[in-house]
């Protein structure tokens, strides 16, 4: 595997946004002293963060960009979240109809510890870290967020997977008395993803509780959700209630909707086009300013597992990614 190349050190007098600087700072703080708190801030389960480290020493965790973050308003605000609704602001307008508390988890299949994991049983014994990931949607929109998360390997070993453990399949939150979107069969629900052993188990993988330092916003996947940089957004699936450890290709919500347009692997490949539009460039949203106009700031080539090639190549050795799409 790839070493992982150090990124430059984000420095204090570097992040525009006071606001989410001072809330990030809070955080790290109340990581540090274990205290617990607030709608913007950790929970009390959440775990400490490594070593309470500093703003500089976190942008500098495996596979972290230094490109502009996109900003907190529109990463809240544009958003995929098919249950809330279609449109990019029903999720953030809906958010308060996703029941949150209490929440568990729970792991069957092929592996020794399965069972039902309260929130707090899957935290509890995992180091936050921040990634700095770029992450790309299908629809050819991109953006940077700041995840606040713990490698999802590290929670999978834990339920000690056997040799049939070849998948891992994810499964959202099913709730259509309070979630609009599951009324419609606009999906199939509930919304379901997969991930090979080899891709699951990857140490870019993540499973986020936060980002910018705070605690995830529902419109965003609380309270725990699927981060994988290197493919197409809808693989991060949000509100994570089941994993399954099985055996072979499960169902994924894309494919089963679309199986000539979302395949299983949907790594971001610039030289693989959509079905109906193609996917060789892409326009990062990260802009301060309000307005659709004005949000999409540039475009851009889109770069081979989304410029994590170096890092998940070798995952792919000797498949066909255009038969594989
Ligand atoms: N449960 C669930 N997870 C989901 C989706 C969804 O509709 N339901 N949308 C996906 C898509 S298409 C994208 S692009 C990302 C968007 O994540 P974001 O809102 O945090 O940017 O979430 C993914 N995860
Ligand atoms: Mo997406």
């Amino acid at each position: 595997m790839a070493a992982y190349k150090p990124v430059r050190q984000i420095k204090s007098s570097e992040i525009t946004d006071p606001e989410v600087f001072a809330n990030r700072r809070k955080l790290l703080r109340m990581a540090g002293y274990g205290i617990g708190v607030s709608a913007t801030g950790l929970l009390p389960h959440m775990p400490a963060l490594a070593a309470a480290p500093e703003l500089g020493d976190l942008a500098a965790w495996p596979g972290s960009t230094d490109e502009t973050q996109t900003s907190w308003e529109i990463a809240t605000s544009y958003n995929n979240f098919y249950e809330l609704g279609t449109d990019k602001g029903d999720p953030q307008r809906n958010a308060h109809l996703l029941k949150t508390d209490p929440w568990s988890v729970e792991i069957d299949g092929h592996c020794e510890k399965p069972g039902t994991y309260t929130l707090e049983d899957i935290l509890k014994p995992h180091a936050l870290e921040e990634r700095i990931y770029r992450m790309r949607c299908v629809e050819a929109w991109s953006m940077v967020i700041p995840w606040v998360g713990f490698p999802l390997g590290d929670l999978l070993k834990r339920f000690e997977p056997t040799s049939s453990a070849k998948y891992v399949h994810f499964q959202t939150i099913m709730d259509p008395e309070n979630l609009p979107g599951q009324k419609s069969p606009v999906l199939s629900w509930p919304y379901v993803e997969g991930l090979r052993m080899d891709e699951a188990m990857h140490p870019l993988t993540l499973m986020s509780v936060g980002i910018y330092g705070k605690v995830l916003p529902n419109q965003s996947g609380a309270p725990i959700r699927l981060v994988v940089p290197w493919k197409y957004g809808f693989k991060s699936i949000k509100s994570i209630v089941k994993i399954s450890f099985v055996d072979k290709q499960p169902d994924t919500s894309w494919n089963l909707a679309g199986p000539r347009e979302y395949g299983f692997y949907s790594n971001v490949n610039p030289t693989v086009p959509h079905r109906r539009w193609s996917q060789a460039k892409e326009r990062r949203l990260d802009s301060n300013s309000g307005g659709l106009s004005s949000l999409f700031s540039s475009k851009q080539d889109t770069l081979m597992f989304n410029g994590y090639e170096e890092e998940v190549a070798s995952l792919y050795t000797g498949m066909d990614l255009k038969e594989n799409y």
